[in-house]
């Protein structure tokens, strides 16, 4: 006899995210990073309560931000009622872009079962991340993470039957990439220098046909562990390593009994099949569109994930707007 479908708690989620970018919309272009800031992590706090889960928040914004919120580590979300989840959020990937107006700026959060998170410490910040789809998953072998980039373009290029010119490898505009945007160019690929926004940049590497074959460089830990939770229901593939960029952020690692130098995988970073991922945009990116203000009405786009069913759903919602 055929199975009974399991509870599938994604549309929940999806009105996590939603919520979360259409209170950051409200700020698109004000230039107030607090007001959309707080906004947004207020609406994806609000949201999240009434969501039928017993969940805990495994990395927050507070090491980075050096400030709390509700959405900070440790936190309990949700009804309490339902599975025992770990939750890692992103309320707004691109604070700048939507304090500028700029696109890019999507809502995320990742939901999988209590204790399968990985949950590095607060002071962790950064890690440096290559992230494929689920063509070139095969390509990627812990070695890209040192090699110089012209060999792991080679191997992805060759899995996706294209030249290394025709691949375009999503980057952080930031110094530190200086060395690696030099590589990039030397091997002849092409690159989408980013300004902010590497969970989404990730997502765009992660998902087949979106013309980003592939995200490298370092950036936010939580957008890494995000991330991975979209790669995973993806089928995409991803190597990901703390980078410490100063000597309190690694000392703080090494305290609590973390390696700095361990490479992990998209399964190493979340360790269940049974994962949500929902993302909304919020000045619009290259899979999502952003919020659109219709007089009484406000339009949403989102992709909603389940790595159980392999599930991939772009979900472009009206709500009547009540401010
Ligand atoms: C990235 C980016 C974020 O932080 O994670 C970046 O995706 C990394 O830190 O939008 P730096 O800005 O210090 O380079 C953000 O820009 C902000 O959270």
């Amino acid at each position: 006899m055929e199975q009974p479908a399991s509870r599938n708690i994604g549309l929940d989620l999806l009105r996590v995210t939603e919520a979360a970018a259409v209170a950051a919309g409200r700020w698109i272009g004000l230039g107030s990073r607090d007001n959309a800031h707080s906004a947004a992590t207020n609406a994806m706090s609000n949201a999240l309560q009434s969501v039928d889960i017993d969940g805990q928040i495994v990395i927050g914004e507070e090491g980075r931000l050096g400030e709390h919120s509700p959405l900070d580590s440790g936190n309990s979300v949700g009804t309490g009622n339902g599975p025992a989840v770990d939750v890692v959020v992103d309320p707004i990937d691109g604070t700048k872009l939507v304090v500028g107006g700029l696109p890019g700026a999507i809502s995320l959060v990742g939901v999988s079962p209590r204790g399968t998170m990985w949950s590095p410490p607060p002071q962790a910040i950064y890690m440096e991340k290559i992230v494929v789809d689920r063509q070139a998953a095969q390509a990627l072998v812990p070695e890209c993470l040192d090699a110089p980039a012209a060999w792991t373009l080679a191997l992805v290029a060759r899995v996706k039957e294209k030249d290394v010119r025709d691949l375009t490898v999503i980057v952080l505009n930031r110094p530190r990439h200086r060395d690696l945007i030099n590589e990039i160019r030397a091997a002849g690929a092409r690159i989408s220098l980013r300004p902010e926004g590497d969970a989404e940049g990730a997502l765009e590497a992660a998902l087949h046909h979106t013309g980003g074959d592939i995200l490298m460089g370092i950036g936010g830990v939580s957008e890494g562990v995000i991330a991975a939770c979209a790669v995973r229901a993806l089928g995409g593939g991803m190597l990901g390593r703390l980078s410490p960029q100063s000597t309190e952020e690694r000392d703080a690692i090494r305290k609590a009994g973390y390696e700095p130098e361990r490479i992990l995988t998209s399964k190493e970073f979340v360790r269940s099949e049974k994962i949500y991922f929902a993302a909304t945009g919020i000045t619009g990116a290259p899979i999502l569109q952003g919020i659109k203000y219709q007089g009484r009405y406000v339009e949403t786009t989102s992709l909603l994930l389940r790595a159980e069913t392999g599930t991939i759903r772009f979900i472009q919602a009206e709500h009547l707007w009540v401010d």
